[in-house]
């Protein structure tokens, strides 16, 4: 059964009723799930805590709502068709009922490796069908998964072990992207250095590459799952237990793991992929994301299985062997939805109309945005030459912490507006706050997005710290939500995401702390201080402008800035590297010792005319060596 909005009448006759009676509303729309025992109350709540509990005391397993529930229906649907980053490599499909059995056999291996009911597993693995096999596996036996994106670096991988405290890690020999082949289980080998607490890994076998296996601690997936069984009796789980943790930046130093709990997010997942997507059954869908950020947890995994769509998982990367890769996957496989990120829509758009010459793009009836602001032409590129002007685009606006879409248009429903994401889903209310904290109603107005009352796909808490949870999201402002970006409500009521307004960048839809990357190039030994900005970048959104103090020895500047960004690599990650590093020989100060990110910034993005006030500098001259010296 579906709860598809069908008409812009519709729309806000649903919203209208989820906004007066939200307990009834989302009553209704889990009413279409499988429960193993209903709830006794749908909604307690309060944001102080904060302390949000949906469908409290139900039980369930989320993947009896993705696999049992099809299996008699549409197992022979195409639940999963994954395309390999080699075009000339046969791609693999399998049915609703071959992920049923694979699921339930690699269920019997993590039981049969001792992983229990609240047991943590990190998922560190490349875009194949095994990555969703094993979130999936997690689900079903009632552990919780915890996927890191393949390019984050050994340190990284073993700071989020470390924090959730995993009993296994589920990985792969190599990783295929583009003409590279990614050593992805040496990575791991050197994770395990600087843990204790993994007992388990599974390896997964890609690319053919040498590993080392390391006895009683290592196995590989296709001897694991060999002789298992491929039938499993799903685990009982509480609405509010744990579904997954995922990691991500915020403005201070550590990432945090942001909580998602069961029965609120399968909910949450289906009912907006439904609705955003239009989606219709026997469509094929495909999102170009990382199952390592949430949009492929969300919207590769969750949402499209839960709703019986046949969900597209391509390992590669849009340019490879040529600009024309998407579009080609596009008709291969007679994609109808596609859902990408605005910087492979502008890296694509450097390369002309040439490559999309050879493809007919005719099966596409929707396009998707997600990640970042998409600027006007990108949107009227994607509009004009993907989707031929006929092609509606959903400029869906979302985080880690949303669990799901909540500001977007509903495909075809929605009238569009370049670069709006249009209006809230059902469920949703908006406020926009002034700087003294009072909520500017009515339209024409401009401020920090919050969100007044908890939606089923919310997070409850950063996992080990609830009280970051709190000051990180419910603090700003008393009983709201605060998303961490600035919007602007224009005169029709429409929303405009206008970006973070605290120290967050976003690198190509990556989500990055400003301090994350301070603290990495800090490891540099000869560095003394950084300071680290976003700029405009004409492809990423945003690039990332480094200022560093360094103590130079016999170093050429250009020897240390090559040093530094290698630095950050082996910290986090390939992206995070900065783009532009500038040596200082000192940052902007308050006499407090606060750094002035403002003129940081505005040296970085080139608006050197008008600094503001800087008289509250300590010294204002560095500001003339840091103009003088820009890169
Ligand atoms: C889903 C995802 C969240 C941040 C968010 C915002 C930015 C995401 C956007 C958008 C403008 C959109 N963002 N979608 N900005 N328009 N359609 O990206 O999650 O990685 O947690 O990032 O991304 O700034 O706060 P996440």
């Amino acid at each position: 059964m579906s709860d598809r909005i069908h008409t812009l009448s519709g729309y806000f006759h649903e919203y209208q009723k989820s906004v007066s009676q939200p307990e009834e509303f989302w009553a209704r729309i889990a009413d279409s799930f499988h429960w193993k025992k209903r709830w006794d109350k749908v909604l307690d709540w309060n944001f102080e805590g904060p302390d949000v509990k949906w469908f409290v005391n139900a039980k369930l397993n989320i993947t009896e709502n993705i696999l049992e529930r099809h299996l008699f229906t549409i197992g022979d649907r195409p639940a999963i068709i994954w395309e390999p980053n080699d075009p000339n490599e046969a791609g693999r499909t399998l049915t609703y009922r071959d992920l049923y059995h694979e699921v339930c056999r690699f269920s019997n291996v993590l039981k049969a490796k001792g992983i229990q009911k609240g047991d943590k597993v990190i998922i560190y693995m490349p875009m194949v069908p095994e990555a969703a096999i094993a979130m999936l596996a997690c689900a079903r036996v009632g552990a919780i998964h915890s996927v890191v994106f393949a390019g984050f670096s050994s340190t990284a991988l073993a700071d989020r072990i470390n924090d959730c405290e995993a009993k296994m890690v589920l990985t792969s020999d190599g990783n295929f992207r583009g003409a590279k082949k990614i050593p992805v289980k040496a990575v791991v080998d050197e994770a395990l250095e600087k843990t204790t607490t993994v007992k388990e890994v599974i390896v997964y076998q890609r690319t053919g590459q040498d590993v080392q296996m390391v006895a009683g601690r290592d196995s590989w997936w296709h001897e694991s799952v060999e002789g298992q069984s491929d039938t499993h009796q799903a685990e009982e789980m509480d609405s509010e237990d744990m579904l997954f943790i995922l990691y991500t930046s915020g403005s201070t130093g550590k990432p945090k793991g942001v909580v998602h709990t069961i029965g609120g997010y399968m909910v949450y997942a289906k009912y907006s992929f439904e609705n955003v997507f239009q989606y219709s059954p026997g469509d094929v869908y495909w999102c170009t994301a990382d199952i390592g950020w949430i949009t492929g947890h969300s919207y590769i995994v969750y949402g499209p299985l839960l709703a019986g769509a046949t969900s597209i998982m391509f390992e590669g990367v849009p340019t490879f062997p040529d600009a024309g890769r998407f579009w080609a996957i596009v008709d291969k496989y007679q994609v109808n939805q596609f859902y990408t990120a605005p910087t492979a829509i502008r890296a694509l758009q450097a390369h002309g109309t040439e490559p999309l010459e050879a493809y007919s793009l005719d099966s596409l009836k929707v396009l998707g945005s997600v990640g970042e602001p998409i600027n006007e032409e990108a949107w009227h590129w994607y509009h004009t030459h993907v989707g031929k002007t006929r092609c509606p685009i959903v400029d869906t606006w979302w985080q880690t912490e949303t669990g799901g879409i909540l500001v977007s248009p509903l495909a075809g429903i929605t009238p569009t507006k370049p670069a709006y994401a249009t209006l809230p889903l059902p469920g949703i209310q908006l406020a926009i706050m002034d700087p003294e904290g009072k909520e500017l109603t009515g339209n024409s107005v401009e401020g920090n997005l919050c969100i007044k009352f908890p939606w089923p796909g919310m997070l409850r808490t950063t996992y080990g710290d609830h009280e970051r949870c709190q000051q990180t999201y419910f603090a700003a402002y008393k009983n709201k939500y605060f998303t961490g970006d600035g919007v602007k409500r224009d005169h029709d009521g429409y929303y405009r995401i206008l970006g973070r307004v605290d120290d967050v960048i976003n690198v190509s839809g990556h989500r990055m702390g400003t301090a994350e990357v301070e603290n990495a190039i800090n490891e540099h030994p000869l560095v003394i201080e950084s300071a680290v900005v976003g700029y405009p970048h004409e492809v990423k959104g945003q690039g990332i402008y480094a200022y560093v103090i360094c103590d130079m020895k016999n170093r050429t500047a250009e020897n240390l800035v090559s040093e530094i960004k290698d630095t950050v690599t082996k910290i986090i990650g390939p992206i995070a590297k900065p783009d532009k590093i500038q040596i200082v020989p000192g940052l902007p100060k308050t006499r407090s010792g606060k750094i002035m990110r403002r003129i940081l910034r505005k040296v970085a993005e080139g608006s050197l005319d008008n600094m503001g006030d800087t008289s509250t500098l300590l010294d204002p001259e560095v500001v003339e060596q840091i103009i003088a010296g820009r890169v």
